[in-house]
């Protein structure tokens, strides 16, 4: 019989309780990092000071899950990349089946919700509204319950799994509500009862199907986007936030607020305007010479190029290398995905004369806006929101594993630059 993802969980909680007691007790002590004064100023950037065991970003390679470059299960549906993140192993099909169902089961989504999100102003972000929707439900929290109650360290991952569940059988449904609101489509589409995950969200958000192109695209992006390990702004924030025990409607909420920021999540939205800017200026396909004459311009403006650089990447992002290999299947004759190619191969270039940052090459964001343009969802302001249904996956496996492990509240020591000074003059 396939054992659901709580009994999967059960099974290796307390082989994951040892090995880290185990650790600690004969290895505490042991330095892992030091930390230099530019790190210290400069957002803590390659400072060793947490555990994530989902998945890891290698500078060289990008990123892993699980052991598994990211390149090698692309085709795998998100609900399987979920399992994989929060068991270590990918599922078997009547393990996907079942948690499928468990998802579908939590699927209804509270009257009220759709009621906040038409009581907010028609100017609100859609970042805002999915944000503002996943914070009101917390009313459903099992884990507030439950710590009410009185339950024990032992027993704090299984109602945060039980939100988990809550959130990501229905953050879909919120999301694709929250594109038909903002954007008035209409009215809203119900759950399907048969659809996968992410063919479902974007039946709900009202996408055609054309034959399955569109939800091959939206499981692929889905897929892509679920995790990069614990640093980043919004895992690092759901992770801080879950470690005061507030509940996971709460963590993911803000982790959610964190990917809103335009150097993280709302990149991909900057990304698919420039690629557009770019065209209009040139009226059609820029030639290379154009490219990298627009590029120019934007770096001694003073601005970013959209979707290259990354914080650890030191290489073409995988993920990246997935979208490109999705647009020449399917839009290989299409403008945008064409500008979005030729830019790929003139902006490295231009940022390596530059000479500022340390990475050129296109992260995640560089070339997804271009097939959910081709898709049909033209809002760019939305391409944010479509990260996130994604990423509350990633949030939410490192937070119920946080709380199976009993990680502590986090509280990073802060200095003052009087303190600095100090340390400077010995
Ligand atoms: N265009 C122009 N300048 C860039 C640049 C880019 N794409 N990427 C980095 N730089 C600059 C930085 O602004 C920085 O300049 P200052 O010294 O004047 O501050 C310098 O190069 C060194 O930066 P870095 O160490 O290479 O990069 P950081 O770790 O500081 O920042 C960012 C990483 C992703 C924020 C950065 O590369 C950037 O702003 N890229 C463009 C925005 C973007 O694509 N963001 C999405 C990232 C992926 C993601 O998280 N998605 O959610």
């Amino acid at each position: 019989m396939a054992k659901t993802l709580k009994e999967k969980l059960a099974g290796l909680i307390p082989k994951l309780r040892e090995e880290r007691t185990a650790i600690l007790k004969g290895h505490g002590d042991k330095v892992i990092s030091e930390v230099s004064v530019a790190q210290a100023f400069g957002g803590m950037r390659g400072v060793k000071g947490m555990i994530c065991d989902t998945s890891v970003v290698e500078p060289d390679k990008g990123l892993i899950i699980r052991g598994k470059p990211i390149l090698d299960i692309q085709d795998k549906l998100p609900e399987e990349i979920f399992w994989l993140l929060i068991t270590g192993d990918l599922p078997s099909a009547d393990e996907l089946a079942l948690f499928q169902k468990e998802l579908k089961d939590r699927g209804e989504v509270p009257k009220y919700i759709w009621k906040v999100l038409k009581a907010m102003p028609k100017t609100s972000h859609p970042m805002a509204m999915l944000d503002t929707a996943i914070l009101a439900m917390e009313n459903e929290s099992a884990f507030r319950k439950r710590y009410n109650e009185g339950m024990t360290k032992q027993e704090y991952w299984e109602p945060a799994l039980e939100d988990a569940m809550k959130i990501i059988g229905t953050i879909h449904t919120i999301a694709a509500g929250v594109y038909r609101i903002k954007y008035k489509k209409g009215d809203l589409i119900e759950p399907s009862k048969k659809l996968d995950w992410g063919a479902d969200y974007a039946k709900m958000m009202g996408l055609p199907p054309r034959k399955g192109q569109n939800y091959e695209m939206m499981r692929l992006y889905l897929t892509l986007h679920t995790d990069h390990e614990g640093g980043n702004v919004s895992a690092n924030t759901c992770h801080t936030v879950g470690s005061a025990l507030s509940d996971p409607f709460y963590a993911v909420s803000a982790g959610l607020n964190g990917l809103a920021g335009p150097l993280h999540g709302l990149a991909n939205q900057e990304c698919l305007n420039w690629i557009l800017q770019t065209m209009e200026k040139f009226g059609g396909v820029p030639t290379e010479k154009q490219i990298e004459d627009y590029a120019w311009e934007t770096l001694n403006g003073g601005k970013v190029i959209p979707g290259y650089g990354h914080a650890v990447l030191r290489v073409t992002d995988p993920r990246f290398v997935a979208f490109n290999g999705f647009g020449k299947k399917y839009l290989s004759n299409n403008p945008v995905f064409m500008t979005v190619d030729r830019v790929f191969n003139i902006v490295p270039k231009v940022l390596q004369a530059h000479g500022k940052a340390k990475n050129p090459w296109p992260n995640v964001d560089a070339g997804s806006g271009a097939l959910l343009y081709e898709a049909g969802i033209k809002e760019f302001e939305y391409y944010t929101v479509l990260f996130s249904v994604s990423r509350s996956m990633g949030m939410l496996s490192q937070l119920v594993l946080n709380r199976a492990l009993g990680t502590a509240i986090t509280r990073p020591k802060s200095v003052s630059t009087d303190w600095i000074k100090g340390q400077i003059a010995g």
